[in-house]
């Protein structure tokens, strides 16, 4: 029932958002100071970690699902344009400020996205960086429920199918609360199985196959660490990651966070994945508070309240 979508998408969400702004937090540090910290586990030390697009853009996917329980694509893309037009500093995506001002003045988005890059959309990491709590919310529907409508919510922005299958492999990988940890190789095979033929659907099958025992060096050799920003360079390692550590959401962000690139991106996704599960339970008190809030609708439910 719509209790337990809202719950189950809360808790992916609070993951997303504290991912999201852990991972913010370690492009303020540079050369000995970075590895320090990472090797010896020490928590950034900013006082407020502010989340970015990845869950601003969350926020607005979760709003239509609260309002209209499905992918409503219209209703979505406005929204992830009202909502860059009211903050438009978040980091978003270099192709992003163009396309959400388009479809705010009113450009029909699929026209819009369909012509990025010389018309062949975006690939870029966009459409699975905020798709989490979407496979929360679908969670009980089964994988064919999940895939269509992670596909929907990607093509309002991003056209191209790499986008769609990032988006489509991070879904899947979310569940419920509750659910017991799968093993990992089953887990990345499951979802390599169910997404759509690309190169993140190679790379989750890589990922499956790398040694149980390969370090995150190495995981991120074989399957990138999203510096170049793209959903197949992305989604196989932040899923490699939340695989192997599905109990506790701390680990897999250390794990993640190590591997540099696009981090908050990648921390995004995994936490997304692990805390749909398992929540933010084993997170330290003082990450949770230096986190930046989410508006209260996300737990509460409630449609009424003002979107931000
Ligand atoms: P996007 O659509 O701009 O895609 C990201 C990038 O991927 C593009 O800017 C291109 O460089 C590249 N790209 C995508 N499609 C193509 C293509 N068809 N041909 C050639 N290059 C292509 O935006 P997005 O929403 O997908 O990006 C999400 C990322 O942007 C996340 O990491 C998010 O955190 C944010 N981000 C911000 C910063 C920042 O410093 N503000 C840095 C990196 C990422
Ligand atoms: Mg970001
Ligand atoms: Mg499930
Ligand atoms: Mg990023």
């Amino acid at each position: 029932d719509r209790t337990r979508r809202v719950a189950n998408a809360a808790r992916s969400l609070h993951g997303l958002a504290l991912g999201d702004a852990f991972g913010e937090q370690w492009f303020g540090y540079r050369g000995a100071e970075l590895t320090e910290r990472l090797t010896r586990r020490i928590a950034p030390q900013a006082r407020l970690w502010y989340w970015t697009d990845d869950t601003a853009m969350a926020l607005s996917l979760l709003r239509i699902l609260h309002l209209r329980d499905v992918v409503d694509q219209d209703a979505l893309a406005a929204h992830f344009a009202a909502s860059y037009e009211a903050d438009p500093y978040r980091g978003y995506g270099p192709s992003m400020h163009g396309v959400l001002r388009a479809i705010h003045e009113g450009e029909p988005w699929r026209e819009v996205t369909r012509r990025q890059f010389e018309g062949q959309g975006s690939w870029g990491n966009g459409a699975a960086m905020r798709v989490a709590p979407l496979g929360a919310w679908f969670a009980d529907d089964g994988l064919v429920v999940v895939a269509a409508e992670a596909e929907r919510s990607a093509e309002t922005t991003h056209a191209h199918p790499e986008a769609v299958a990032g988006a489509v492999a991070a879904a899947l990988a979310t569940g419920g609360r509750g659910e017991a940890a799968p093993d990992p190789v089953e887990f990345l095979a499951e979802v390599a199985g169910h997404t759509p033929e690309s190169d993140v659907a190679a790379g989750l099958r890589a990922a499956s196959r790398l040694p149980a025992h390969s370090s995150v060096r190495h995981a991120v050799s074989v399957l990138g660490n999203g510096s170049r920003i793209s959903a197949p360079d992305t989604v196989p390692f932040a899923l490699w990651t939340a695989a192997h550590h599905p109990d506790s959401l701390t680990e897999a962000l250390w794990h993640t966070a190590t591997g540099g690139g696009d981090i908050d991106t990648t921390c995004a996704i995994t936490a997304g994945v692990v805390a749909s599960r398992t929540g933010t339970t084993d997170i330290p008190k003082s990450w949770i508070t230096a986190r930046e809030p989410l508006p209260t609708w996300v737990d509460t439910g409630s449609t009424s309240a003002p979107p931000r």
